[in-house]
């Protein structure tokens, strides 16, 4: 999707990679997309990295994260020290230009981050909530779009007070949400370009390798295959005066494999499959596994993506469904990989 695109002119990118019309619908799963030639270079990784705008605080971020993990290392949970798990949750927006005003997007509505959230802490786990700006958020799935306006009401004194429909969901968001940020076990880091995605999953896997195999990662955003290097990218906005715009986005590199054997190389991780084919999601979801050396895929389709997922591992598939119309899919899918993770830190400390 291009947002404010409606006409199209001339564009000279010069990029190394696919062309492609920007009317053209983008899939959106760069971390596993096994159409791409080769496993990353560590040579394409730098020079994403060198390339892309500076990170916005920065240092706010590190010094959050640091926090964040002295806290939760200091502390036991479940069979050992506690468990911390970065949920990546919603789409990257991918800028057109520097001063953005058009940028490419996809689909995702956090649902399945926000989600598996609470449930991983309702499991125990500390949770590092990477999500995109705007997106659904932990404990506040039942809660109306237009919060302020359907959840409030003026009292005849002018106080505001919830309207007696919504209390109960009201307390529950906000009480749930308070223990888990006050008891320093939720920490949320918003992006919103696949730039600042990347950036801040490095300093956040860079800052858990400390904890080894307690860590998981739980890689549900939907994150562009492709992208336009900053350097080459317009800095005004694109005219529309000259006709068509074609353009060349450059792809983009792989992560998973650098996060697998440099960021944090003892982490659990688990990554996502969407794909819209169910006859090629499973094969997709193998190669991933494999290539990547994932712990696990999770396989979705993209309009039962609620109802069901398929767990691929290397002891085989399983299907996971929700257990009725208005259960998660994320409850029995958080259990058993909880149950995986523990074998797989039992297997590490043998
Ligand atoms: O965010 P959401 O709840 O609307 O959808 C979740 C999802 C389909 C984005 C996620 O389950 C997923 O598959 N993420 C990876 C997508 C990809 O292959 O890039």
């Amino acid at each position: 999707m291009v947002n404010n695109l409606a006409s199209y002119q001339s564009f000279d990118f010069i990029f190394s990679t696919v062309v492609l019309r920007v009317s053209l619908a983008i899939s959106m799963d760069a971390f596993t997309n096994l159409d791409a030639m080769d496993e990353t270079t560590s040579v394409e990784v730098k020079s994403f990295f060198d390339s892309a705008p500076l990170l916005k605080d920065a240092n706010s971020i590190i010094r959050k994260l640091t926090q964040f993990i002295d806290h939760n290392s200091s502390l036991s949970g479940i069979e050992g020290p506690r468990r911390v798990v970065c949920v990546t949750s919603g789409g990257t927006t991918v800028p057109l230009e520097q001063r953005c005003v058009r940028y490419i997007d996809n689909f995702s509505s956090g649902h399945r981050g926000a989600t598996s959230t609470e449930y991983f802490l309702k499991a125990g786990y500390s949770v590092i909530f990477l999500y995109r700006r705007g997106t659904c958020q932990p404990y506040c799935r039942s809660l109306p779009d237009d919060l302020l306006l359907e959840c409030f009401e003026l009292t005849d004194d002018s106080c505001i007070k919830v309207h007696e429909s919504h209390s109960e969901a009201v307390k529950r968001a906000i009480s749930g949400h308070h223990a888990a940020v006050s008891g320093g076990f939720l920490l949320k880091l918003p992006f919103t370009t696949i730039f600042e995605y990347l950036q801040i999953l490095k300093l956040t896997a860079m800052s858990m390798k400390i904890l080894g195999p307690s860590a998981m990662f739980y890689l549900a955003a939907a994150v562009s295959d492709f992208y336009v290097p900053w350097e080459s990218m317009a800095v005004h906005k694109i005219q529309s005066a000259s006709g068509p715009l074609d353009m060349r986005l450059a792809q983009v590199p792989k992560m998973l494999s650098v996060l697998r054997k440099e960021w944090a190389p003892a982490a659990f991780c688990i990554s996502f499959k969407l794909e819209t084919d169910k006859d090629i999601l499973l094969e997709k979801a193998d190669k991933a596994l494999r290539r990547y050396k994932m712990n696990a895929v999770v396989a979705n389709e993209l309009s039962t993506r609620k109802e069901v997922v398929i767990l691929v591992t290397n002891s085989g598939k399983v299907s996971v469904y929700r257990e009725n119309d208005h259960a998660d899919v994320e409850s029995p899918l958080i259990k058993l990989l909880v149950e995986k993770h523990s074998s797989y830190i039992k297997e590490i400390n043998a």
